[in-house]
């Protein structure tokens, strides 16, 4: 079976950084909005580095403006992720972009959403559930209203919290308050480290937030005793190859260290983080890993098994979705 069309889990997808280029621009013009220096001459996402990446990113967002544009977003991005063989897929949504963290608003927004991801998967077969993410940046007040709407909302659908934007931004600490809210409402909890923020913020994450997923913490191979731990306690890392390369914190795919990192025994699985702003796919992920590390159809069962396992979703989806798995 070709890679493209393997069954795959992606647990680490932001909504709005999977917004075709294309798409933004058709509802900027709709709107009569005005984003100028977002796009390159080709009509790509262009940004700097990192931290211009996160204005881009925040840009781009302020064309979508109502519940009706998340449905619009929600079905364009199920339909390509399903086109590259994603039957799964959580996605970082966050109630900052979608009604300013009104809990009323983020209702409606939500609403919008799922009727949108219900009819992908009727249409489709894909399922999306969603992982409410503060922004760091913004600060630890305002993740902590974001996880008020979450709690509020914590379900079938929502079923996991976890933060995102500048990692050197604050610290972690600051937001414990907000993880042990949401932790308190049922949800699962993931935050973003060990990318531009180094080992430390891995361990910051796991001690102070008490996470059992990291997104990226690729930086954990810095330091082989937080190796050795990830590997102990099962934590499971959301790798983002083709952004962490895109982003420049690896020159290229062979240098990534997600090869070490399974090596030596941490969970690792594979996901595409903004897919059109590090012109990636699910698709081109596997292929570009399997020429990089020389991985084989047996690796990539390895890691969709450890996303089944790691996925916030109940018990009854994930036996379907193993199923699914199993009968390719
Ligand atoms: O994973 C990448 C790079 N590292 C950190 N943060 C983000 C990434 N893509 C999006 N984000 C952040 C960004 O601040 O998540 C937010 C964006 O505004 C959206 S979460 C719905
Ligand atoms: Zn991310």
């Amino acid at each position: 079976m070709s890679l493209a069309t393997r069954p795959k889990i992606e647990l680490h997808l932001h909504l709005e950084g999977a917004a075709p280029p294309a798409f933004v621009r058709g509802l900027a013009k709709e709107k009569s909005i005005d984003i100028p220096g977002i796009f390159d001459e080709r009509g790509h996402y262009a940004y700097a580095d990192f931290w211009d990446f996160l204005k881009v990113y925040e840009a781009a967002t302020s064309v979508l403006r109502t519940p009706e544009d998340y449905a619009r977003l929600t079905s364009a991005v199920l339909a390509e992720c399903a086109a590259h063989g994603v039957i799964y897929v959580e996605t970082f949504l966050s109630p900052d972009f979608c009604g300013g963290r009104d809990v009323s608003a983020w209702r409606d927004y939500l609403h919008a959403i799922r009727e949108a991801a219900e009819a992908a998967e009727r249409s489709d077969g894909i399922v999306l559930r969603g992982i409410v993410t503060p922004i760091r940046h913004f600060g630890p007040d305002k993740a902590k209203e974001t996880a008020l709407c979450a709690a509020e909302t914590a379900g079938e659908f929502i079923t996991g919290f976890g933060i995102g934007g500048d990692e050197k931004a604050g610290h972690l600490k600051d937001f414990a308050w907000a993880f042990d809210m949401a932790r308190e409402a049922g949800l699962r909890l993931t935050a973003h480290a060990g990318e531009w923020g180094g080992p430390q913020s891995v361990r910051d994450a796991l001690d102070r937030l008490r996470v059992e997923r990291i997104g990226h913490g690729v930086r954990a191979i810095e330091d082989p005793a937080l190796v050795d731990r990830l590997a102990e306690d099962g934590i499971v890392l959301e790798v983002c190859p083709g952004s962490n390369v895109a982003l420049g914190l690896y020159p290229t795919w062979r240098d990534h260290p997600v090869e070490k990192l399974r090596a030596k025994g941490v969970k690792v699985t594979v996901s595409t983080d903004d897919p059109p702003f590090f012109h990636t796919t699910m698709s081109r992920e596997y292929d570009r890993l399997a020429e990089a590390f020389d991985w084989d159809e047996g690796v990539f069962e390895e890691i969709e098994r450890t996303s089944l396992d790691a996925a916030f979703c109940d018990a009854a989806t994930k036996e379907t979705l193993k199923k699914r798995l199993e009968t390719r």
